[in-house]
Order: structure tokens, then sequence, then C-alpha cells
């Protein structure tokens, strides 16, 4: 019954609408409030000027997107300028709250867009983009309205592997298009892996010149065939420093990952005495985790890493820097001489179920914590990180599933949420057969996603208080071209981006469905490859 009442509804509204008319109802993420106010509506078209208030430099750049988007979806060309009416406003208010919160109030004579930052009057912006038809017009009308919005959590987040395959810079820009269009607003960069070292640094040349390139690459899952091509790419730093700032654009900070001290092979290849053994190392030609690492027991590691890090922190202005921690066996460790006397010399004793080289691993991870904490930055890891003594103030990744934000918010840190059954866009969307392309081999429907909520009603305080939102990642040992990666993220991103965005008791799978018909409109419109299965389920 209340299904059928909500689509009488839906198609009485659709009845008094013209097709091209703005529709806020169908924008993902749903704003949190929506009220419609008495009185005429807005309407937009050629005359139609954009007023910005103030001499913000930014509000300035923000004009322009908007003025770009209408452009896109309509054909109809905005200006800047003054006018009594048909006017749309942006304008900071210091009276208003929430760092990425906006106000939209709409009636006859004007639009007008408030915030207290220019982040809350870009995401105003990309909501009046999203209400838009995408079709051709010669003007538009938006129902009179206010809307009142802000994001459930400060960090909404989507990761790409560029290090087991590369993706062109221009591919990356992409991706942070799509990501601007779903309110997202931290890219994390994994950018050094075994398969391939991806940025230059100008200390250790051989960095970019050899570890970035692998003689040839397995085929499917390490079936042992391999395709016997050599491949490689790395990003220069002024490549690097340009994307930084094209993300910042769109309200996108970029935070890099230098996996340490496992998944390092690429750095291995290229400096072998980094190594417990020596080498010489190759760089993975194969998927998986590797027992060769960086060697704990050598000073020289720490300077490397230290100077490594030291070039990062000077193209990524971030706050946080992700240095992995993952996946890093400890088989090396426990064989090698130095290593073994660092742990004598540092007194280092096994801790719960773990071995003392875990102490081991947290001891390096807190001296590189400690060398970026002088520079004011934070550190983000992997929940591995969890197994040893870790510094206060580092940001724990949890990617095994609930436990390691649990785990952490318990000791007070904070946790982003990353759960490998919900938020691995490198696993299929489509159910059991057929698929027709490889990947890794776990099943997350977008209605599986769009259920996940990063901090359950029934969550302790410390976790309502720790989880800073919600992440999703895109491994791409199975990606392989931009179009798999936009297909393997969308739609899911849209669903990610209400987890992030919305109150969890306001969501609705099957109204979802119907704001992401309309979102895939405007993937079409960009040419962004996406999954249609959400649309074959029932
Ligand atoms: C686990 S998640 C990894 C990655 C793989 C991924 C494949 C994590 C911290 N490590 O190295 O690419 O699984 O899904």
């Amino acid at each position: 019954m209340k299904k059928l009442i909500m689509s009488i509804a839906v198609a009485l509204s659709a009845l008094s609408m013209h097709a091209g008319d703005a529709d806020f109802s169908l924008v993902v993420p749903l704003p949190q409030t929506i009220q419609a106010q008495k009185g005429a509506g807005f309407i937009l078209n050629a005359t139609t000027v954009v007023d910005v208030q103030g001499d913000d430099a930014t509000l300035q750049r923000d004009a322009q997107f908007l003025i770009d988007y209408v452009k896109e979806a309509s054909g109809i060309q905005l200006t800047t300028g003054k006018a009594k009416k048909n006017v749309i406003i942006l304008k900071l208010n210091q009276k208003l709250s929430g760092e990425e919160a906006y106000q939209l109030t709409i009636n006859e004579k004007n639009i007008v867009l408030e915030a207290k930052t220019t982040k809350g009057i870009f995401y105003g912006i990309q909501t009046l983009r999203k209400s838009l038809s995408f079709t051709p017009e010669e003007s538009i009308t938006f129902p009179a309205v206010k809307i009142n919005d802000q994001p459930r959590f400060g960090y909404r987040g989507m990761h790409l592997d560029c290090a087991r395959h590369f993706f062109p810079i221009e591919f990356v820009k992409r991706y942070i298009d799509i990501m601007a269009l779903h309110n997202m607003n931290t890219f994390h960069w994994h950018l050094t892996d075994d398969q391939g070292w991806r940025v230059e640094i100008k200390k250790y040349p051989k960095l970019a010149q050899l570890g970035s390139e692998r003689p040839q690459t397995v085929i499917g899952h390490n079936a042992g065939i391999f395709d016997g091509i050599p491949y490689g790419g790395y990003y220069t730093q002024d490549q690097l420093r340009d994307l930084v700032k094209y993300a910042a654009e769109r309200n996108i900070t970029v935070i890099p990952e230098i996996d340490l001290p496992g998944h390092m092979l690429g750095a291995l290849k290229a400096y072998p005495e980094l190594g417990c053994t020596g080498g010489p190392y190759e760089v993975a030609t194969e998927w998986g985790v590797f027992d060769d690492i960086l060697c704990a027991g050598k000073d020289n590691t720490y300077t490397f890493v230290k100077n490594v890090l030291d070039e990062v922190l000077d193209i990524f202005p971030s706050k946080y820097i992700h240095i992995g921690g993952d996946e890093a066996p400890r088989k090396r460790w426990k064989n090698c001489p130095l290593c073994q006397k660092k742990i004598k010399e540092l007194n280092l004793q096994p801790k719960g179920n773990f071995p003392v080289e875990a102490q081991l691993q947290n001891y390096f991870m807190s001296q590189v914590t400690k060398h970026l904490a002088a520079k004011g930055r934070k550190v983000i890891g992997w929940d591995e990180i969890l197994e040893g003594d870790i510094e206060p103030g580092t940001t724990v990744m949890s990617w095994r599933g609930l436990a390691g934000g649990k785990a952490a918010a318990e000791q007070g840190l904070d946790a982003i949420m990353t759960p490998v059954d919900y938020c691995y866009f490198d696993y299929y969307q489509t159910p059991e057969m057929p698929r027709d392309i490889m990947l890794f081999n776990g099943y997350i429907p977008v209605e599986k996603l769009y259920s996940y909520d990063p901090v359950p009603a029934d969550a302790s305080e410390a976790m309502k208080k720790h989880i800073l939102g919600a992440q999703a990642n895109l491994w791409s040992e199975y990606i392989i071209g931009h179009e798999l990666a936009e297909y393997q993220v969308l739609p899911r991103m849209a669903a990610l981006s209400e987890i992030d965005w919305m109150d969890f008791s306001k969501k609705d799978f099957g109204q979802f469905k119907v704001r992401e018909t309309h979102m895939a409109k405007i993937y079409d419109h960009y040419g962004w490859k996406y999954c249609k299965q959400m649309w074959k389920d029932k």
C-alpha cells in the first residue's frame, strides 16, 4: 500500500512537471531536508546571471563551475553579473554552521546559495547540477524550496590503486570528477606496491627508473602463465602537484599512501640494500603477499623512508599521510641478524598472541609516525598496525571487518571504515554467472553495500565519536583500463555517497534506485561506464 501511494505521488508530481525541470528529489546523495515553499519557482534561462557576493577567489571559481555545469547539462550559457531578479546568488554567511553545510533558498526572483565555507557552496552547486535533467533546454524551472544540507561524516573517501595497474593522470582527473559529482572529499592514492613504484623521488631516481617496471604480468588468478610484456609507468612530481591542485579545486584532499614495510618489492628492486637478504629482487609479476620487505634492522632503511616521505610531504599538503602497514610477513625479520639485534637493543617483548616481530613493525611505524608528526602531519595505517603498540594520534583504516574500527575506537584512536565485505570495489557486483571479466571472487551488489552503516545504532559511544566515515577501495590487480575502473566504481560510489552523507534512518534502497536512474543519465552524459545490474535485479 505504502509503495502504491508513493508511486501515485511520484506520478502526480511528474505530471505537473515538465521533463526538463529541475528535480531535487532525484539528487544523490539526497539532501537532508527539502521543504516546499509557497509561491512560484525560479525560471533559469540565458538571461539569468550568477552574482558572486564578496571578493573570495574560491567563490568566483565555484561560480564558474556552476556556469560550466549548467552549460553542459542544458546548453544554456549563464554569465556572472548583478541583478534584482533572475539571479543566482552565491554568498558566504558566517552565521551558518557546519564546515560542509549549505542552504539553498529558491523563489520566483532568485536562487540563494549560502554556506559558512566555500566547501558548502561547492556542495550546493553539486546539488543544483544534479537536479538538472541533462537534456537540451531553453529554460529550466526550479521548484520553490528551501534545502538545508550537510554530510553525516567528515571523511568520505575513495581509494585507487595505481601500483598494480597504472592509470594515466588524465584518468585520475576523471576519477576525481566522478568523486566530486558524488560529494566525496578524500582521495586515497595507493602509489607504491610490490608490482610497481609510481612516484618520482628526486633523491632516489632508481625508484622510478627501475622500481616502476615489471618484466611481465601474470595472466588471470596467478595461473602460472605470463604475458611476457614489460609493464610500467610513474607520475612525475609536477604531475602529482597538478593533480593535488585539480582535486583541491573540487574540495577533494589527496592522501598519498606509501605502503610500509611490506608491499615494497618496487623499492627493493631499485635499492636491494634496503632488504634483509640484500637481494637481488624483482618487481613482482604476480599478485599476493611477498616475504621480502624492508629490513627494520638497518639504519639506512629509516633514513631512506624519511627522505622519501619528505619529498612526498612536499607534494601532498594533506593533514594525513597513509603509511600502509598491511600484509607484512615477518619471516625475513625472524632470520635477519640485524632485525634480531634491533629487537634486543630495544628490549622488545611479544604482545598478546603476536610474535615479537609485530612489535618491531610497530617500532618501525612509530619512528615514521614521529618523523611525520614533527612536520605537522598525522598517520593512517591499515588495521594490522593494531597488532603491536601504536603511536597515539594514529588513525586506523579498518579493512578486515568491523573489528579494527572497534578496537581502534576503544583505544581512543580515530578509524575510517573500509570493510572488505562491503567496500571492496574490486569485487563483482553481478551474481555468480555469467561473468564476462575476471576479478577477485568476492560479490558486493549495490543493495548489499547500500545496507552498510559505518556506525551501527548499537555502537559504543567510543565508536560514535571516533569513526570518521567510510571509504571504498579499488585495488587494481584485475582492473585493466579506465572503462573497467569506472564500471567497478559506478554505481557503487553513489551508494557509498549516501552512506557517508545521509542519516541511516532516511535511507531506502527502492528510492535510491529511482534517484540513481536519474544519475545514470548524468553518467551517460559524461561517457562514464557503469554496471547496469542493479536495474536488472528485482
Ligand atoms: C588486500 S586491503 C590488500 C591489497 C589487495 C586487496 C585485494 C589491504 C590493506 N591489502 O593489497 O590488493 O586485498 O582485494
